[in-house]
């Protein structure tokens, strides 16, 4: 074979098969064969809490959304965090929340580019699996940040914190403000994000609870993430139910354009409105009489708890199992929970009285 055709041979093999076996096939260096003891220990399965950090690792950031200003502050905070630690940063993704399958081939394209690590948030649980199994078999670490795939499709998710406290503060906070009596909807970001879903489902167990039996939820919406979208839902909600009393919306897009629509019609101050916000988008509408409380974390805390773990599991200190420990910097020492989920704290409720003590 001509060396030309081999080279074709080799790319055709790398695009369609493992990156290590075609790599090693063709003749090339692996990441298997830079490895040092940490390395090898992680490939073997087991943690070595003592493995020097690696540096000059590549971690791939895929936010659900890029534009969307969550992920740009959440992705940020990933960056600033491997800037740290001596490894570089990039970040790909599609500007829509519902192009699962543009997230797909982003996926194969930090594969194909070797990248160390790719810290990903899933637009849909399922879809990505394929390429984050390819992945991982070609030695690529993933992390799941804000919005999981399935547990066997990557090594750690990190959780902005349990979707426990997520969802149930939301019904609690709404239910006081319309006194425990009426109707309420929720307006969601895609229908297939795993994060809002997780979230909408604990919602309707804690509306179980004996003490909402007055509380009725009519409707739940799907703005996708898409501002202009999540406005007209807001608007169709109103239209279709007339004695809507509240609106929980747990996305920082779908609850800013909310806020927008109600702020600027009849219902404002009327229909209560809360979710997950972030302080500077919704700061107006507190102070303008929109909203009373919303809540969310600090999603530059998330990205950079993503890309230390991220670098963790490249440097064989955690391999993803329950009660391996590490120490994220600054962040202090986090233990890998069931199913490999590490949860960042609890969600900060904002109101008026400290809306302006956060910048993000
Ligand atoms: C949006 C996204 C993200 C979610 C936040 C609260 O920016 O849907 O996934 O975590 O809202």
């Amino acid at each position: 074979m001509r060396k030309s055709s081999i080279r074709r041979t080799c790319a055709a093999l790398a695009a369609v098969t493992s990156l290590a076996l075609a790599a090693t096939a063709c003749g090339g260096t692996t990441k298997e064969d830079v490895k040092d003891e940490g390395g090898k220990a992680a490939a073997a399965g087991k943690a070595d809490p003592n493995a020097e950090t690696k540096k000059g690792l590549t971690v791939g950031f895929l936010p659900k959304q890029v534009n969307n200003p969550y992920f740009t502050v959440a992705d940020k905070g990933g960056e600033k965090a491997l800037k740290e630690l001596g490894s570089s940063y990039k970040e790909v993704g599609t500007s829509s929340g519902t192009d699962t399958a543009g997230q797909v081939s982003y996926v194969n394209t930090l594969t194909q580019q070797q990248v160390d690590a790719m810290a990903v948030s899933a637009q849909d649980p399922g879809a990505l699996c394929t390429a984050l199994k390819q992945a991982m078999k070609n030695d690529i670490k993933i992390v799941t940040y804000d919005s999981d795939t399935n547990p066997d499709c990557r090594n750690a998710f990190i959780s902005q914190a349990s979707a426990d406290d997520i969802g149930r503060t939301q019904v609690q906070q709404m239910a006081e403000q319309i006194g425990n009596k009426g109707e309420i909807a929720i307006l969601s970001a895609a229908q297939t994000a795993t994060n809002q879903n997780a979230w909408i489902e604990i919602m309707k167990d804690e509306l179980k609870d004996p003490k909402y039996k007055d509380v009725k939820l009519v409707k739940v919406a799907y703005g996708d993430d898409d501002a202009q979208k999540s406005f007209q839902q807001t608007q169709g909600l109103l239209q279709e139910h007339p004695n809507l009393k509240g609106i929980i919306s747990p996305t920082t897009v779908g609850i800013k354009a909310a806020a927008q629509y109600l702020s600027g019609s009849k219902y404002k101050g009327k229909v209560k409105l809360t979710g997950l916000g972030t302080p500077n988008d919704m700061r107006k509408y507190v102070k303008n009489g929109t909203v009373e409380a919303f809540e969310l974390w600090d999603p530059a805390k998330l990205g950079e708890l993503a890309a230390r773990t991220a670098v963790a599991l490249a440097s064989g200190q955690i391999t993803g199992k329950e009660g391996e420990t590490f120490t994220a910097g600054a962040m202090g020492e986090y233990t890998i929970g069931k199913d490999g989920v590490i949860n960042l704290g609890k969600p900060t409720v904002f109101t008026a009285d400290n809306v302006d003590q956060f910048n993000f």
